[in-house]
């Protein structure tokens, strides 16, 4: 049976590849997409998310604009690796759809509320702050929800910082509910997703397939590929929000571990660290960390669906 998800992201790159896989994959029912601030301003990484469904031909499911900022810090973009549209290299079209009248916000908590308890399952892959604001407004998403997938954290590297990583650290007290709020959470971290490198023989294969939307792909990993050479001295780029949804199509793709997390919400130089406890005994807890790829049948997975759009 299909998972059920809510995409909750900021395409950005990584998010737009994520949004194709889910729409291509016949595992995976996309009930919705929302949009928070995190790689650009709101407005244009709504804007993005609207582009990639006219791209995909993505129709009948609401897209929905979420916030504008995050709960507490100013707002802080990515542009050195999205560029200055959020989604820059490729020609973008201009949407025919236009976005949810919903905020994201009452959205996420509608679906939940409206459809069988354990049936959806929450996928962020941008700052957390949509999804915190739903458990607050509406707490009895915490039980209805299956279980939260999130690409975001790091338990040994970080990328926005020595030890956090961006959707993270922009909206730490956003994370630090999400994570504490008592629901199943799986982090697909920096740790994962560095395994999930689109080197130049995936970028050929995935050109071979030879539609447009395979077009659009290439062209977002060769800008993506570029500013991670650049900012980060990564040889090929890391698709780190294809990686969650990977997860909920195939679970045996990635190897988790059940661990303790926390966020560092006060350190000088650590904000918004994924301080993940990994000592014996292990402690009682709903969080997840994902460990180990595997990346051939990663590959063969994101390929196989992008041929079908
Ligand atoms: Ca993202």
């Amino acid at each position: 049976m299909a998972q059920k998800i809510i995409l909750d992201c900021d395409p950005g790159h990584d998010d737009a590849i994520a949004i194709l896989l889910a729409h291509g994959n016949p595992n995976i029912e996309l009930l919705a997409i929302t949009t928070v601030v995190g790689n650009q301003t709101i407005d244009k990484v709504s804007r993005n998310a609207l582009a990639v469904a006219e791209i995909a031909h993505i129709r009948g499911i609401p897209i929905a604009k979420g916030m504008d900022r995050p709960l507490v810090r100013e707002v802080e973009n990515a542009a050195n690796i999205h560029g200055k549209t959020g989604l820059d290299g490729p020609v973008l079209p201009t949407p025919t759809q236009s976005l949810s009248e919903q905020h994201a916000v009452n959205l996420i908590i509608d679906l939940v509320m409206s459809h069988p308890e354990k049936t959806i399952t929450l996928v962020p892959t941008g700052g957390l702050t949509n999804i915190a604001l739903a458990a607050r407004l509406e707490p009895r998403i915490i039980n209805r929800v299956k279980e939260v997938v999130l690409m975001g954290g790091g338990y040994h590297t970080g990328n926005w910082s020595a030890v956090a990583e961006f959707n993270i650290k922009i909206d730490p007290e956003a994370a630090h509910i999400v994570f504490n709020a008592g629901w199943k959470v799986i982090m697909v971290g920096l740790d994962l997703t560095h395994q999930a490198l689109a080197t130049p023989d995936v970028v050929q294969r995935i050109a071979d397939i030879a539609t447009p939307v395979s077009r659009f792909v290439v062209d977002l990993l060769d800008f993506f590929g570029k500013m991670y050479k650049k900012n980060q001295n990564f040889d090929a780029p890391p698709v780190h929000d294809v990686c969650a949804v990977a997860y909920i199509i195939d679970p045996t793709l990635i190897e988790v571990k059940q661990v303790p997390i926390n966020i560092e919400l006060t350190g000088t130089h650590t904000l918004g660290m994924t301080v993940a406890d990994f000592r014996y005994p292990p402690k009682p807890c709903n969080t997840f960390v994902a460990t180990k790829l595997d990346r051939e049948r990663f590959w063969d997975l994101v390929i196989n669906s992008l041929k079908t759009i």
